[in-house]
């Protein structure tokens, strides 16, 4: 599939809320979609206005704002949720049952027959109320589910022509991406539907199963700023954006404003009470900081030796560590050239060589290496 006609379903304000510390006021979800549409996402998935007044509230707020976006009611496939949802303004409705044996025995206790006949009735009353209602139906627990049962859920649901797409949920994080592209495949080539993405990242295969499911034929990816979500979360929307355009750059330029995406990594992490996570893609602190000696000599001479992503094109500045015993000659001259310093390949040769020893007798600082090469032009003006 091209790049292009990919679609991110973020749930940053439903699934983000299913975070340990996720309790976002009305002001913080207002904040966040404003920045996620600022950014281009595509969809902005919200908690079900049937949890409580005030869920609904919030829909009927983010729904109102205007915004390019399209806002979604994340619901369980009940009426009286649907009619709810029907009446919050929001313009399409995703709808969740558990489907994989263990959450049919242990939540709704309904066959695979009769979660055919609950969405079909619940998708007949939301089309006849509001027929341009843009409308998705999702298993949980899809990957723990035999695909004779997927299928048997599918087939029925895609012939009625209700909905607009079909989901497919790794509710628990056990999917690998193998399983994950022959799923999705299958599902979409059975019903010749769009399919969505949700992943988890108990394993730690979420972003790259989201990539998978793209190259497998999924149009819509979940997402959540930093990855939050239940237990650990899912999929991240800086690593499937990272993903993505390592893949197509231009594509990934054109699509969203790049450059908000620290901004917005920082806003939901202030409102969780958690900094960034240091090796995040994109946001963390380290993600474009370089070290060892190998390394920094060949990002001077051209930074795409080992960097795919630019860090220019989200705002960020990439960073050379010169402090330490890995530092090479050529990072410690580019220092040296910073500073308006003009060393001899031999003086910095020593002086590399001092950064080195003193890195071995203990931690060195930036200032550390400043004053070894300026000591350096002034034993020059000594000698
Ligand atoms: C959950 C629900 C869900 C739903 C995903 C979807 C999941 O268990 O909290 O609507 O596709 O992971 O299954 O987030
Ligand atoms: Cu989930």
């Amino acid at each position: 599939m091209p790049l292009a006609e990919f679609a991110i379903v973020d749930t940053t304000l439903r699934e983000g809320e299913q975070f340990a510390s996720g309790d976002f006021t009305t002001a913080d979800k207002v904040e966040i979609a404003r920045l996620l549409a600022a950014i281009g996402i595509e969809y902005i998935e919200l908690t079900s206005p049937a949890v409580s007044p005030r869920a609904l509230a919030d829909c009927a707020t983010i729904a109102g704002l205007g915004l390019k976006s399209r806002i979604v009611a994340h619901i369980r496939c009940h009426a009286e949720d649907a009619r709810i949802a029907l009446g919050s303004g929001v313009g399409a409705i995703s709808m969740v049952m558990g489907a994989s044996p263990i959450l049919r025995a242990t939540s709704h206790l309904l066959a695979v027959d009769e979660i055919v006949s609950r969405a079909l009735a619940v998708a007949g009353e939301i089309r006849q109320r509001a027929p341009a209602m843009e409308l998705r139906f999702s298993t949980e627990d899809a990957f723990r589910c035999p695909i004779g049962d997927l299928l048997a859920i599918f087939r029925p649901l895609a012939a009625s022509g209700l909905f607009d797409r079909f989901g497919l949920a790794d509710t628990t994080g056990s999917a690998m991406p193998l399983q994950v592209h022959a799923t999705v495949e299958r599902i979409a080539a059975e019903t010749g539907s769009a399919v969505e993405f949700h992943g988890h990242n108990d394993a730690g295969c979420a972003v790259a199963n989201a990539l998978t499911a793209c190259a497998a034929g999924a149009t819509h990816l979940d997402v959540t700023v930093l990855g939050i979500g239940e237990r650990n979360g899912i999929a991240s929307l800086e690593g499937v954006i990272a993903g993505l355009y390592v893949q197509d750059p231009a594509a990934i330029r054109a699509k969203y404003d790049l450059q908000r995406i620290p901004e917005l990594a920082q806003l939901v992490a202030s409102r969780i009470g958690f900094e960034v996570p240091f090796n995040h893609c994109i946001v963390g602190r380290t993600a474009f900081t370089h070290k060892a000696g190998i390394h920094t000599k060949a990002i001077i001479n051209d930074p795409h030796s080992y960097e795919v992503l630019e860090p220019a094109d989200f705002g960020l500045e990439r960073a050379v560590l010169v402090a330490h015993r890995l530092a090479g000659h050529n990072a410690i001259g580019a220092r040296a050239r910073s500073l308006g310093l003009s060393l001899t390949p031999g003086e910095l040769r020593h002086a590399t060589a001092i950064v080195k020893a003193m890195a071995d007798e203990r931690k060195l600082t930036d200032d550390d290496v400043n004053d070894i090469l300026l000591g350096m032009t002034e034993r020059r003006a000594v000698g």
